[in-house]
């Protein structure tokens, strides 16, 4: 198998962003690193936790137009992850294609769905109350957790079931996104496109 890695270097008048991704890096077999710095720090926090909890090394580094809000660092940040993904996954052979997964964090739980399928589409329930959470609009969740599912080529659907702390809320909706990718892009040790229309990569 060749490594399942790949960088991207997304370079616009509003962002300069350079993001690696390595999908086969799990606890106790490769040595998981992950270096996020976005310019918002609520934003490393949640891209961190998706890397960890999904198995994966991540790099990314962005400097962005934080002077004027956080918006397209956050948009940007999220696709360049999304290709790196897309990117990495190459021709999406041999994988489950499909992830599900819970996520907990104290008062709240989230649940992730997604499907590998080159069918872009976002479906989200995330119940915010507050305007933001530390540098981060929360109206900026979905938008970006949107950015992603878009650029990856990815049907996801991710819904807060119940929560209160709108720091929980995101939390638990990265880490429910992480377990589903890691489910989700698990080889299964054949060489099967996962799909009747035997492609996927389009
Ligand atoms: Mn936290």
């Amino acid at each position: 198998m060749s490594e399942r890695t790949a960088t991207v270097e997304r370079k616009t008048s509003e962002t300069q962003i350079t993001c690696t991704l390595a999908l086969d890096n799990q606890p106790g077999v490769n040595a998981q690193e992950i270096d996020v710095h976005t310019g918002i720090g609520f934003l490393d926090h949640m891209f961190t936790a998706l890397a960890k909890h999904g198995g994966m090394s991540l790099t990314m580094n962005c400097v962005g137009d934080l002077h004027i809000d956080d918006h397209h660092t956050a948009e940007d940040c999220a696709l360049a992850l999304g290709e790196a993904f897309k990117k990495a996954l190459g021709e999406r052979k041999g994988i489950k294609r499909y992830g599900y997964a819970y996520a907990p964090l104290d008062e709240s739980l989230s649940r992730a769905v997604i499907d590998i399928s080159s069918r872009p589409y976002f479906v989200s329930h995330l119940p915010f109350t507050r305007e933001k959470v530390g540098d981060l609009s929360t109206e900026m969740v979905p938008h970006l957790l949107q950015s992603f599912a878009f650029a990856a080529g990815v049907t996801l659907h991710i819904d807060c079931i119940r929560g209160e702390n709108n720091h929980h809320i995101a939390e638990s909706a990265f880490k429910a996104l992480a377990l589903a990718i890691r489910m989700a892009v698990t080889l299964t040790g054949g060489d099967d496109v996962p799909s009747t229309k035997g492609v996927l990569a389009i």
